[in-house]
């Protein structure tokens, strides 16, 4: 039987993005408010695919690569905290047109690979904060960053040596 991997699809932020949020994140949240994610790690889901076979992944990369999406921008204007996941996450209150059809046409053949999908409804978030399962306090000012998409990726969710890290396993442009 082959192996399966964690994969998701994603848009990353680019590094002078991740140093930025990693800069303000550090200035505005308690220590204790939840672990910190990575700069590296930072990046916004747009369909979660689970463990998967290779076979379904290869199937999965083949449309990816058939997708004729528009780039667009998005203003990371807004903040939240789930205590469920414990999750403390940086959003935006305009989501483009374009990252929703993006994310639902991945999402639907996601499902149509047999990658369940959750019926909860697409709310796109970069993950700041992870186990802030307790009450925190959210800065009052919500910064105004603005992120530029121009590619979409896979990326393989591994866990090493106590580390979650993602790894972009192939990338694909929106065009312009
Ligand atoms: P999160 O950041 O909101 O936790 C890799 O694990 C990525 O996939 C993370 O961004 C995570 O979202 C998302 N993810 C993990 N499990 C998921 C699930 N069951 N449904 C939707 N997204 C999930």
């Amino acid at each position: 039987m082959s192996e399966s991997r964690r994969l998701f699809f994603a848009l990353a932020l680019p590094p002078a993005l991740q140093r930025r949020v990693i800069r303000w994140r550090a200035a505005h949240f308690e220590q204790d408010a939840g672990r910190p994610v990575a700069a590296a790690n930072l990046h916004l889901t747009l369909a979660f695919l689970g463990e998967i076979s290779e076979a379904r992944a290869a199937a999965l990369r083949d449309i990816a690569g058939r997708i004729h999406s528009p780039t667009f921008s998005l203003t990371l204007d807004d903040l939240g905290h789930w205590p469920r996941p414990g999750v403390v996450w940086l959003g935006t209150r305009r989501a483009p047109n374009a990252l929703l059809q993006l994310a639902s046409l991945l999402r639907s053949h996601a499902a149509r690979n047999g990658c369940h999908q959750s019926t909860l409804p697409f709310h796109p978030h970069i993950s700041l904060l992870r186990g802030a399962t307790r009450p925190v306090a959210l800065p009052a000012a919500t910064p105004q960053w603005q992120l530029d998409a121009t590619e979409f990726g896979l990326y393989e969710s591994r866990y090493l040596r106590g580390r979650t890290r993602y790894q972009c396993l192939q990338s694909w442009p929106l065009v312009m």
